[in-house]
């Protein structure tokens, strides 16, 4: 496997993996704070980046490269408010998405399609992800500090959460 291109899939491998345990923790704050909704979704949302992390080892593995999973620094643990986490939350996956578009920019000056091709996937995930912080940012904007706004948004969420994703579909 092309060098360079194995070393930016494992720099992936690290963001994916503390993107996994980012959102983990807001799982948490969400929980603590009694919503339970945002809590299921944020922990979905949490396996689903293990998903990608998983989807990146398995590729570099079978590609004849080495997978590496280093350790993490701890994530964020408190969030002033749920506005607080979904405006981290979609700081975070601009970061991820440029992340994506720079290993994309590697595999077209190392003429590596097939990782090229391999990363569109990701590279229509990341559109996903972000419309869909966004759009969870402009309900929480409607709700203001409308109480039952709130109650009614933590119900809601959880019709957000995609199909569950298994390790054998990655
Ligand atoms: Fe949420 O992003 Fe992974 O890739």
């Amino acid at each position: 496997m092309n060098k360079k291109i194995e070393k930016a899939i494992n720099e992936q491998i690290l963001k994916e993996n503390f993107s996994s345990q980012f959102y983990l923790s807001m799982a948490s704050w969400a929980e603590n704070q009694g919503l339970s909704g945002t809590a299921k979704f944020l922990y979905a949302h949490s396996d689903e980046e293990r998903m990608h992390m998983l989807k990146f080892v398995k590729f570099v593995n079978e590609r004849g490269g080495v997978a590496q999973i280093s350790g993490i620094e701890q994530p964020p643990h408190k969030f002033k408010s749920l506005n607080h986490v979904f405006e981290s939350l979609l700081e975070h996956e601009l970061m991820v998405t440029q992340s994506i578009n720079e290993i994309v920019d590697i595999c077209l000056k190392e003429k590596d399609f097939s990782t090229h091709n391999f990363l569109q996937w990701f590279v229509n995930e990341q559109l996903e992800e972000e419309a869909l912080a966004r759009n969870i940012l402009d309900k929480l904007k409607l709700i203001g500090e409308d109480k039952s706004g709130l109650y009614m948004f933590d119900k809601d969420i959880e019709t957000l959460i995609s199909a569950p994703k298994t390790t054998e579909n990655v």
